[in-house]
């Protein structure tokens, strides 16, 4: 197989709801939607769901634009391939810039599951024919706001809320959630904002009483040896996300016991291939893995949808339906939740969802045209 035109399209998307994390609150995003076109004709689509700003990782849309531009796409244009799992290499001098990459590789793997004929789930190894999706709730100005949120995912049928907390709303909106919502499975995320000092160890212990499904992401990426010393303290698991950006780096969280549970991101890791590898080897370690999101609008999330059909992935996903986040989305038709369930499209080869070509390319800020 081989990549002849690569173009791509900064699309941004108006959000049904504010979302506030730890660093930054949210009311649109933009994202880079990628097409490759193969020598036969054959289209594959990918999203690279970078957030705007450097506070997530280090990446924005303006670097993985520039990345594009200037490194990624002429890596691949016009080289041979057999399967998806060989693209990687073709960028392999390139460091870092994983959310650039990974659009790229989704582009791969839809293309080459469209072009084989077989659904991008069965192209990745996946068996499930449904999956399970959880939300992931944001800070809110009061827990009023917050309980109402969380009611009205409860009453659509999601059987997992995951909260975003912060020094100064974590205990407190935990207890308020658990005590109204008892029958749910709450998991708070940090996004690496708390640090090994008497306040937040408090605070941990606290949250160690609430019975929570996991504590993700407590402290800064880097550091792992931190967060295995709170796994051995705490009864709660300690899922991984910020920190595992490479399967080098999910060698080592092993090694070290740095946490019991790890967020694959499909963005963060660089591709499907490289969520792919890090499931096969979190599974085979014992550990268990969910699929998380970067608010993708519908080809990054129907690729979410596709992973999350692979066995070691146990836990509810972050692939709630599109309506969570977007009026109109980028696919026909939108991913739908139905009580917590995502249906897996198993027998259309690809993706499994339209695309809408002309939507995008009307509302593009900006397109890249890259040609062999
Ligand atoms: O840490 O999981 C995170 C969104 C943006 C940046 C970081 C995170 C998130 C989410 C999104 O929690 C979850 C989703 O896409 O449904
Ligand atoms: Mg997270």
């Amino acid at each position: 197989m081989r990549i002849d035109r690569i173009e791509a399209f900064r699309v941004s998307l108006p959000l049904v709801h504010q979302f506030q994390t730890s660093s930054h609150a949210k009311t649109h995003l933009e994202h880079i939607l990628v097409r490759a076109v193969d020598a036969d004709g054959a289209v594959g689509w990918g999203e690279i769901a970078s957030p705007s700003g450097p506070f997530y990782s280090p990446e924005t849309v303006d670097t993985c634009w520039l990345m594009l531009e200037r490194y990624l796409v002429p890596a691949v244009l016009g080289r041979d391939w057999s399967h998806p799992r060989e693209v990687p290499a073709l960028w392999a001098k390139v460091r870092g810039h994983e959310f650039a990459k990974a659009g790229l590789d989704m582009a791969a793997w839809t293309l080459w599951s469209k072009a084989s004929g077989t659904s991008l789930s069965a192209a990745l190894g996946g068996t499930r024919a449904t999956v399970t999706a959880g939300v992931s709730l944001g800070i809110e100005p009061t827990i009023d706001e917050l309980l109402a949120q969380v009611a009205k995912h409860d009453e659509a049928g999601y059987p997992r809320i995951k909260l975003k907390i912060a020094p100064g709303w974590d205990v407190e909106p935990v207890k308020a959630v658990k005590a109204a919502f008892g029958h749910l499975q709450v998991h708070v995320d940090a996004n690496g904002v708390y640090t090994e000092s008497p306040e937040h160890d408090a605070v941990f212990a606290a949250l160690d009483e609430q019975g929570l499904v996991m504590v993700e992401q407590p402290y800064t990426p880097r550091a792992l040896a931190a967060h295995a010393r709170l796994q051995a303290r705490l009864a709660t698991p300690v899922c991984l996300d910020e920190s595992v950006v490479t399967v080098d780096d999910l060698d080592t969280a092993l090694a070290l016991k740095a946490g019991r549970v790890l967020n694959i991101k499909v963005s963060r890791m660089g591709g499907l291939t490289a969520a792919v590898e890090a499931h096969d080897r979190a599974s085979a370690a014992g550990m268990d893995v969910w699929c998380g999101g970067m608010h993708e609008f519908g080809i990054g999330r129907a690729a979410n949808v596709a992973l999350s059909s692979l066995p070691g992935f146990t836990l509810p996903s972050d692939v709630s339906g599109s309506d969570k986040y977007y009026r109109e989305d980028v696919v026909t038709p939108p991913i739908r939740a139905d009580r917590g369930e995502v249906t897996v499209p198993t027998t259309v080869p690809g993706l499994g969802h339209e695309v809408n070509g002309e939507f995008i390319r009307r509302t593009a800020s900006a397109t890249l045209d890259q040609r062999a």
